[in-house]
C-alpha cells in the first residue's frame, strides 16, 4: 500500500484544500493529513475561525483522506514519515523545495495550488479577519 502524507491548517475548508487532498490521494492509495493543531497555528501565526476539533471533523469527512493526524511542530515530519512508513509526502507548491530534505526519505511532490481562493480572501471578505468563533 502506497501511502502518503500532507500537512497543513486547512481553515475554512474550500476547493483549494479539496483540489490538494484529491490529488494528493492520487499519489497513492492511502492519504494521511497532519492537521496543524490550535496550539500549532499560534507559532505559524495563524488565527483559526475553526478549532482543531472542528477542522479535524471537516478533513476527516472529505472522501480522499484516510487518517487525520495532530501536526503540533515543524519538526515531526521525519518522524511521521519514519513511524506511518510514507512513501509520498505531499505539499503546494508555495512550499516548494522547503522539504527537500525529505528526500532521504521518501518521494516530495509540490502540487501547484488552486489559484484565487485562500481562507485569508474568505475571511477577508467575510470581514472576518481577526475574530475566531
Ligand atoms: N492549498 C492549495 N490551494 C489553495 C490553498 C491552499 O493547494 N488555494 C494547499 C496548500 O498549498 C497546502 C494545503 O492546501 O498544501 C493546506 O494549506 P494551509 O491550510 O494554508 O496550510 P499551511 O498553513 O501552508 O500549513 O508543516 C506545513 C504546514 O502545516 C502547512
Amino acid at each position: 500500500m502506497r501511502k502518503v502524507i500532507t500537512y497543513g491548517t486547512f481553515d475554512l475548508l474550500h476547493y483549494g484544500h479539496i483540489n490538494i487532498l484529491k490529488r494528493a490521494k492520487e499519489q497513492g492509495d492511502y492519504l494521511i493529513v497532519a492537521l496543524s493543531t490550535d496550539e500549532f497555528n499560534e507559532i505559524k501565526g495563524k488565527t483559526c475561525y475553526f478549532s482543531f476539533d472542528e477542522r479535524k471533523k471537516l478533513v476527516e469527512s472529505v472522501r480522499y483522506v484516510d487518517l487525520v493526524i495532530p501536526e503540533n511542530n515543524w519538526e515531526q515530519k521525519i518522524d511521521d514519515i519514519t513511524e506511518f512508513k510514507v512513501d509520498v509526502f505531499v505539499m503546494g507548491d508555495d512550499w516548494k523545495g522547503k522539504f527537500d530534505f525529505l528526500k532521504e526519505l521518501c518521494e516530495v511532490v509540490y502540487l501547484e495550488r488552486t489559484p484565487e481562493i485562500s481562507t485569508t480572501k474568505i475571511k477577508n471578505e467575510l470581514g472576518l479577519n481577526g475574530k475566531s468563533k
